[in-house]
This record gives structure tokens, sequence and C-alpha cells, in this order.
């Protein structure tokens, strides 16, 4: 029967991981770089984009200011039709038609300046996440599961918009979800200096009265067939019947369904080749030595086996230790070169705990890093002259919230070691 079929299916989908995701997007990003570099822009309709000037016919808008909007001028609009929705207000001055009021400032882009002020962005958020996934100038996610936990990642995630703020200069909107995709729906919702928190079991709640346009990969086409089928919203699609999904739609039918549900078991991973892999869990608060010592076993392990599959050479293994509530402890031990010899991990992570005997624990995580993915067949550590001492981090990296706000990033805690690039 299709139901026990649907029921089946989904109790078999992938555990979502135990994740907290922070979506940051940054507000008419190119028009408030442009408020940065004239502050008398502020409160005023801006249009970035290019062919406004006098004899450019073509040309079209990047971004609008929320004040341009207002006025029907959009991302992606002819910029004719965005000059007769706004003139400019350059051309009051000659114009007596034209009222003051019902004009905006048109800018050129200025990609140069944009990237520098989206890197500057991006230097603050890496104190505030384990991994961080740049999706683009002014997007990101943020993996904040052991910077904070539900109770407290409202007061978190308004502190890092409060923090670009102040150090940059520019505004953003963040939502945070236990998955991916519901954290970007989430930082659209209030746009903009939003800041919208999906708490775990509310996924589905949330997504129910979006339309089907929200769900992550719908598009006009996609909408338009679900609404002539009645499906409007995303609660809609959710409590659809699959089968009938999948016969309109192919595998892509499951998708939206699964998607609709707010199911989403991605993990936040960096672009490109990772610098690192690493696993870690939460476990009831303790501080006793064989518990954490057990788990530390289990998490290696997990990691080794990611080694293997991805057929790397590491040079670091590092621990982390979380204490209650959120104190962050990272310790690791560099090797003399890019091993293979994945039995090491559980052996120097073991080693690494040892300081951390009678702390009381509430998360551990076991990481490689200075990962090299050439020539992996080829280093044993039996390579490397032993009598190159094993080099230890004895660095602690402290939560964000220890620290004064605004204060910025000093890179205290990090880089004593030669090849630990992923910090
Ligand atoms: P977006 O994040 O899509 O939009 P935005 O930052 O302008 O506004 P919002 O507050 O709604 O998120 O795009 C980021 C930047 O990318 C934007 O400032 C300008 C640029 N862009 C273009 O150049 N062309 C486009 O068609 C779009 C959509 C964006």
């Amino acid at each position: 029967m299709n139901t026990d079929r649907g029921k089946l299916d989904i109790t078999i989908e992938k555990e979502a991981p135990d994740q907290i995701v922070l979506h940051i997007d940054m507000d008419c990003f190119y028009a408030a770089c442009e408020r940065l570099k004239d502050p008398e822009l502020n409160g005023e309709p801006v249009i970035v984009g290019m062919g406004y000037e006098p004899g450019d016919t073509i040309g079209a808008v990047a971004t609008a200011s929320y004040e341009a909007r207002e006025f029907g001028v959009g991302s992606a609009m002819p910029i004719q039709e965005a000059l007769d929705k706004l003139p400019r207000r350059k051309d009051v001055a000659n114009d007596p038609a034209l009222n003051k009021e019902q004009t905006g400032h048109y800018r050129p882009v200025d990609m140069e300046f944009y990237k520098d002020t989206g890197a500057q962005v991006k230097s603050i958020l890496e104190d505030y996440a384990e991994t961080i996934r740049d999706v683009s100038i002014d997007e990101a996610y943020l993996d904040v599961t052991s910077h904070t936990d539900w109770g407290a990642v409202e007061q978190y995630a308004r502190t890092l918009q409060d923090e670009i703020y102040d150090t940059v200069g520019v505004p953003a909107s963040v939502g945070v979800a236990p998955n991916m995709s519901a954290a970007k729906i989430a930082s659209d919702y209030d746009k903009p200096n939003g800041c919208v928190i999906v708490r775990p079991g509310t996924v589905r709640e949330f997504l129910s009265s979006l339309p089907v346009e929200e769900i992550h990969g719908v598009g006009p086409v996609t909408a338009e067939k679900l609404v002539e089928e009645g499906l409007k919203t995303a609660g809609d699609v959710a409590s659809a019947d699959r089968d009938k999904l999948e016969e309109m739609f192919g595998e892509r039918g499951t998708d939206l369904f699964v998607r609709a549900r707010g199911e989403d078991t991605r993990v936040v991973e960096p672009r490109g080749l990772p610098k690192s892999i690493s696993n870690e869990s939460a476990l009831e608060t303790t501080a006793d030595i064989d518990t954490k010592r057990e788990l530390l076993i289990d998490l290696a392990e997990q990691v080794r086996q990611r080694v293997i599959e991805k057929g790397c050479l590491f040079q670091t293994i590092g621990i982390k230790v979380v204490e209650p509530p959120f104190d962050v402890n990272t310790r690791a031990t560099s090797l003399p070169g890019p091993i293979e010899s994945t039995e090491l991990i559980e052996q120097y992570a073991l080693d690494l705990l040892d300081e951390f005997e009678s702390t009381r624990v509430r998360k551990l995580g076991v990481r490689v890093s200075g990962l090299s993915f050439t020539n992996a067949n080829q280093a044993q550590l039996g390579d490397w002259d032993s009598s190159q001492q094993a080099e230890t981090d004895l660095t602690t990296k402290a939560s964000p919230k220890s620290r004064s706000r605004g204060a910025r990033r000093t890179g205290q805690s990090q880089q004593t070691l030669g090849d630990f690039t992923d910090e």
C-alpha cells in the first residue's frame, strides 16, 4: 500500500546529524557596501548596477536597497525599467518635474570593494563556527554545534550580527535550524536584519505555510506544475501522495517530498578538498575517564575510516574537549610530515586526552588535518627520521562568548603548528 510504503521510506531515511546550522546572508549586500563608502546613502534608495548613464542602453540592476525595492526595483531588472520606476536623484536639479522623494541613487558595481568587505565578514565568521561552507561573496553556512546550544543560540546569532555590523558596518540576516535547507530559508524569512530560529522538531511546521517556490530546488516551472495540482505550500507538498509526485517529476518528486517535510541530512562541509576530517559527539556531562576514552576511541575509528575512504595523508591529529557550558579546548599533535598510518589517530588522540583526565566534559571530537591528497600510498611513519619528535600544540580555543563584543580575532590559539592549515 502506498501509505505503508511512504512510512517505510521515511523511517529508513538516514538520521539527520545532531547539528545546529547557522546560515548567514548579508542584506542588499552591494548597496550596503556602497553605503560604507558614502554614508549619505544611509536610509536612501540605492541601486547598484550598470547602464544608467545617459547614452547607455543596456544594463541591469545587481541589487537594490530595501528603500528602492519599495518602488518596485529589484535584482536583475533591466536598468531602463528601474529608471522608469525610480529616476536618478542626480537629475532632480535639471528636471523640475521630478519629485526628489521619488528618486534614487545609482552606483556602478565596485567588485573589488565588495570582495574586500565580504572577506572582512568571513574572517569574523571563523570565530563563530567549527566548520564554514562558503556559498558566495555574501552568504555562508556555519556549523555552530559545539559553540552554543538551542537555549543560547538566538543570543549567539544576535552577537554575530552585532559584531559584523559594529566591526565591518554591513547588516546581515541569519537563520538557525537543525539542517542546512531550513537554515537558509530561515535567513531569508525576515530580511533585513532578520534572526529566525527554527528549533528541532519544528522544521516541518515552519515550512508548512511557505509557498512552494521556497522549497529548495523548486523553480518557476516546477512551482507552476505544483500549483496546478493544488499544491500551493510546502505543507501541501509534505502531505501529498509521494507516488503522485514521483509520477509527475520522476526521482525529483521524492526530493521535493523529502525537502517539503524539512528533511535534509547534509552536513556543513567546506567546499573543495577538505582541509581536515573530524568527528565529534556530545555525551552526558561526565568526568569519568573510561567513558571519555571509550567515546574518543569510537570517534577516532570513524575518522580513521573516512581517512581511508578518502585515501589521503595527514600530518596533525587533534582532539576537541568541550567543557560545560561551551568552553572549547583543542589540543593537537603534529607529526614531522604527512603519513597514512591511520592506527596512530587513536593512539595520539588518547595521549592528548590524558590532560583532561578529571575534566567534566560535554562533548568530544577527533580531527586529523594537514591533509594531502597526492602520493597517498607512499609515506609511512617509518619514512620519517625517528629522531624528529612530534610537536604538541598546547593551545586552547576560547568560546567567542568569552571575548568582549566587537573584539577582533587575534589568532592566539591555533597557529602554532606549521601545517595546521585548517584553522
Ligand atoms: P543576494 O544575496 O541574492 O541579494 P542581496 O544581498 O542584494 O539582497 P537580500 O537582502 O535580498 O539578500 O545577492 C548578493 C549580491 O549579489 C547582491 O548584493 C548583488 C549580487 N547580485 C547580482 O549581481 N545580480 C543578481 O541578479 C543578484 C540576485 C545578485
